[in-house]
């Protein structure tokens, strides 16, 4: 069994734990690596190297440091057929989605290497006369990017690019579930010619590896996708650090009574079992309108039974596996808990019983928005129908949770459309759309406990991985004092 070393100062080097894990094909349970499982010490080392190679990294004109990400757009572009079987095999994802993933990840290295050109700081007239002024971006300095798991090569990318065009050094610390992505991500990097230090990668635990980042003093920034919890614990620890967050979702796709079914139900499909329901944006509460529910809960239930589960490597495959066991063991403890709290179980609810981690898509109907189904974020092919009877309840119950990270509607009326894109309290809304799909050149990101505000992704990924700096500059020759003082 191949063993994976970090990657520190521009070495492949073991780990002073001297400890591994495994990173297993969630399809057949079967080991595919064994990665370092870090501990504090490897941090320190990839901190000294992020330190040493800065200065230089953050020298090279943008425009220059563009160059390599040019450079890595083309890699990612010649290895994209070979990175998405990867990403099937360690992630389970099907193989066409796998595609869409190592796209993203070529799209946001195109879009930052562009902004090596731009970078984009503003002047402004001065109260004064013979007084200039401007802003400009700096880099942050070392900065650690904590990854998950779902999206494996598209979510380090899109923290790697605008950190790397803004001239930070990096520590990455990727999903224990999806190391080896990284690691081969991370290969590209050094390829294209990323000079040593300027991108660390260290695998190991988010308790060891991403507390040690988290807390580090040197490290002056933390990007992170992943849990609520976990979003938290980094807002309490990583004192004054800049922090970025993207946490959960529990995103609904509302249906109103004039909308265009058909069209809605490949929406849903996609939004709720597309990526096995493992994405932040994935749809798992429909809210739809009482007088069409019937039809569209037929309609569904029809398109779901014909869903092929299986190895996301295969054709025939719509739905590949689940991440792990773990979340095998809470889809269906939602499903138990769906059927406790009196909801109606249409299609789906099991486990499969052979190798790899496979669950049913689900489809619970009269669903009361206040049932923990509809509120807690279950991230499996579990998806919810609540019944409503005009907008404004529609949008309350779409509203009435914790999280606001995406969010849908399906409608033909102006009215409505636009109530939803006023209204819904989410970082994202699309119309006659899934809530899946974001695009790297837009802000991603949410609202309450989706986040703490920061936005990924186009011109707001610049602005979570640089700081502004305002120059006044005065050639007036004499001390000229601001609002209005004059001796
Ligand atoms: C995520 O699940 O954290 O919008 C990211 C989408 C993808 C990104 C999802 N482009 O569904």
């Amino acid at each position: 069994m191949k063993a994976y070393k970090n990657f520190i100062g521009g070495r492949w080097i073991s780990s002073n734990s001297k400890e591994t894990f495994d990173s297993l094909d969630p399809a057949t349970e079967v080991s595919i690596g064994k990665f370092q499982d870090s501990n504090g010490l490897d941090v320190e080392l990839a901190v000294e190297a992020a330190e040493k190679s800065f200065q230089e990294w953050s020298d090279f004109p943008a425009p220059k440091r563009a160059e390599f990400l040019f450079r890595i757009r083309d890699l990612l572009i010649e290895n994209k057929e070979r990175l998405a079987r990867l990403e099937v095999k360690e992630m389970g994802k099907v193989y066409k989605e796998a595609l869409g993933d190592v796209q993203e990840a070529i799209d946001i290295f195109e879009y930052m290497a562009g902004e090596g050109r731009r970078l984009f700081g503003f002047t402004t007239p001065s109260e004064l006369k013979n007084k200039f002024c401007a802003t400009i971006r700096r880099p942050i300095g070392i900065v650690a990017l904590i990854t998950p798991w779902n999206f494996p090569i598209a979510i380090p990318s899109w923290k790697l690019a605008p950190a790397l065009i803004c001239g930070n050094s990096v520590i990455l610390k990727p999903s224990s579930d999806t190391p080896l992505c990284a690691i081969e991500l991370v290969k590209i990097l050094n390829e294209a010619g990323i000079p040593k230090g300027v991108v660390n990668l260290i695998t190991g635990s988010g308790n060891t590896v991403g507390t040690s980042l988290v807390t580090h003093q040197k490290i002056h920034a933390v990007s992170f996708t992943g849990s609520v919890e976990t979003g938290k614990f980094i807002t309490k620890n990583a004192g004054l650090k800049k922090i970025g967050l993207e946490l959960g979702g529990k995103n609904a796709i509302i249906i109103m009574e004039d909308a265009n079914l058909e069209l809605a139900l490949e929406g849903v499909l996609w939004g709720a079992f597309g990526t096995t329901g493992q994405r932040c944006t994935a749809a798992s509460r429909i809210i739809i309108h009482e007088t069409v529910a019937k039809k569209f809960e037929n309609m569904l239930i029809n398109s779901t039974k014909k869903l092929r589960l299986g190895s996301g490597l295969s054709k025939t495959t719509d739905i590949g596996p689940l991440i792990n066991r773990k979340a095998v063991e809470k889809s269906d403890y939602y499903t138990n808990l769906g059927l406790k709290e009196g909801a109606k179980l249409l299609i789906g609810g099991k486990p499969l019983s052979s190798k790899g981690f496979f669950y049913q898509p689900t489809i619970f109907t009269n669903v009361n928005h206040n049932m923990r189904i509809a509120q807690e974020e279950i991230f499996g092919p579990v998806l919810s129908i609540i019944k409503i009877k005009n907008i404004d309840e529609a949008i309350e119950v779409c509203n009435n949770i914790k999280q606001g990270l995406s969010s849908s509607i399906y409608t033909e009326n102006m009215q409505y459309a636009f109530k939803a894109i006023n209204k819904i309290d989410s970082g994202i809304t699309y119309i006659n759309s899934s809530t899946i799909g974001a695009e790297v050149h837009l802000p991603f990101g949410g609202v309450k406990e989706t986040g703490n505000g920061t936005r990924e992704a186009g011109w707001t990924g610049i602005e979570e991985f640089s700081e502004i700096k305002t120059i006044y500059l005065d050639y007036s020759d004499k001390l000229q004092k601001a609002q209005g003082i004059t001796d």
